[in-house]
């Protein structure tokens, strides 16, 4: 009956608290999963046919099943998180495969080697490696991409930067029909998978090489990823699928990462048809939601929930109208509500107050909650709070999404977060300032 609390790391002064009942303490940290797929066992019911879904105009309940009811205990979500990843699979970003029978690989002070094989086909990948300070094992920040992640900050936090170049895993520029990269190399070229996922895909080979290292230089239970833009995207998805993560930072991550689909209307937001047209990184199935996005049983705050009880920290620019900042803030708050009725309503940061409007800009504003983030649940040595930090020029409102209120969940005592009727904010601290 654990949630995803397998970990279990025991927080200051609570060592004798079994895990759950610690996680849902005040301030408590809920530790990553041990496994990839925590509810990879659930037996998921057949899921609905792309002809045959009905339109929802607001964002689906994320605590209802498949089978219409929905869940009453913490215990629950384990399963209903299985299904809204089978959604997220057939409709959004196509299938993320299991690990594969052979992943083998290196990890050193300086790089890390992948090297994947399953049914005969292999391929492989590398990605470098820069150490903080100090003396390992240290904990590590994925990050995609060369840009807008403050690498500086991360390896002054005490976390070492892991440098993974997306395209060596998907490629973009690739018609759909031919995709390219190190994953597509093993699932084939016409792989329906988007690239996002692939990119995820990529991250959790990491991982599993990490583990398998024996960790004298880096801990493979103190993963955290980031990424701005299109690799903010790329971000959002890795720690939506792989529950080893223990921090997931997307960046302004615009429209197919954290913002709803269903999208505020007039906000100016990149289009779905344009984002999907753009590369590959949706799942070819979303192509028939491109224009008829409230017909999708799933939208981005359920994977804002997949990522809970683990820390989620998104930063977004609310000066872009493009990137949809409106949009995202409304997922974060939907997503924050199972956060709430986890008991983890403070491992959940949604951070768009910020000055400068350039894309993916270096940001004093989100120096210290970056390292916040990375001592509370890289290091566990901090016990930071998580915050609504939405900026007042682009703050969407929840209670106008969605028509399912939060319900209280059974299973776990101490919680100090209380499920709030629709319309309240969402986290502890909310803040909107200009
Ligand atoms: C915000 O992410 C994307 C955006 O979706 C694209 O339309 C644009 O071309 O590139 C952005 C990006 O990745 O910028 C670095």
């Amino acid at each position: 009956t654990t949630l995803t609390f397998a970990g279990g790391a025991p927080v200051a002064g609570a060592a004798a608290v079994p895990p759950v009942q610690a996680a849902a303490a005040h301030g408590a940290v809920a530790a990553a999963a041990g496994d990839e797929n925590e509810g990879a066992d659930c037996v998921v019911p057949g899921l609905p046919d792309a002809g045959s879904l009905p339109s929802i105009s607001r964002l689906p309940d994320p605590f209802r099943k498949l089978n219409g009811s929905r869940i009453t205990s913490r215990a629950d979500w384990r399963c209903l998180r299985e299904e809204t990843k089978r959604l997220a699979e057939k409709f959004v970003y196509g299938e993320k495969p299991p690990k594969p029978s052979s992943v083998t690989g290196t990890v050193s002070s300086t790089g890390i080697t992948v090297n994947v094989s399953h049914n005969g086909r292999s391929s492989s990948f590398s990605a470098s490696v820069s150490l903080p300070s100090g003396t390992g094992p240290f904990p590590a920040v994925v990050v995609l991409g060369g840009f807008g992640a403050d690498t500086a900050a991360i390896r002054a936090a005490g976390a070492a930067v892991i440098s993974y170049d997306p395209y060596a895993v998907g490629r973009e520029g690739t018609p759909r029909s031919n995709k390219q990269g190190a994953f597509y190399s093993v699932y084939g070229s016409s792989s329906s998978t988007g690239l996002l996922l692939a990119w995820g895909w990529g991250v959790s080979r990491i991982i599993d090489v990490i583990e398998q290292s024996g960790g004298d230089l880096l801990k493979a239970d103190a993963t955290g990823v980031t990424g701005c833009s299109r690799f903010g995207k790329g971000a959002f998805v890795a720690g939506a699928f792989d529950q080893r993560i223990a921090l997931t930072m997307p960046i302004e991550s615009g429209s197919a990462g954290v913002p709803i689909f269903r999208g505020i209307p007039g906000e100016g937001a990149q289009s779905l048809s344009s984002a999907y047209g753009e590369q590959p990184w949706l799942g070819d199935a979303f192509g028939s939601f491109t224009g008829s996005p409230a017909r999708l049983p799933v939208d981005t705050h359920q994977l804002v929930a997949m990522v809970a009880p683990r820390g989620l920290f998104v930063m977004d620019n609310p000066h872009i109208t493009n990137l949809g900042p409106r949009s995202a803030s409304v997922a974060a708050l939907g997503g924050a509500e199972v956060y709430k009725a986890l008991g983890a309503g403070e491992n959940i940061t949604y951070w768009s107050d910020v000055q400068d409007g350039s894309h993916c800009a270096n940001r004093p504003e989100w120096r210290t909650p970056l390292q916040q983030h990375i001592q509370k649940f890289l290091l566990r040595t901090g016990d930071a709070p998580g915050a609504m930090r939405i900026s007042a020029r682009a703050a969407g409102n929840l209670a106008e999404w969605r028509d399912w209120q939060t319900p209280a969940l059974g299973g776990g005592s101490g919680d100090t977060t209380a499920p709030s009727p629709p319309g309240t904010p969402a986290a502890s601290a909310v803040t909107a300032t200009g």
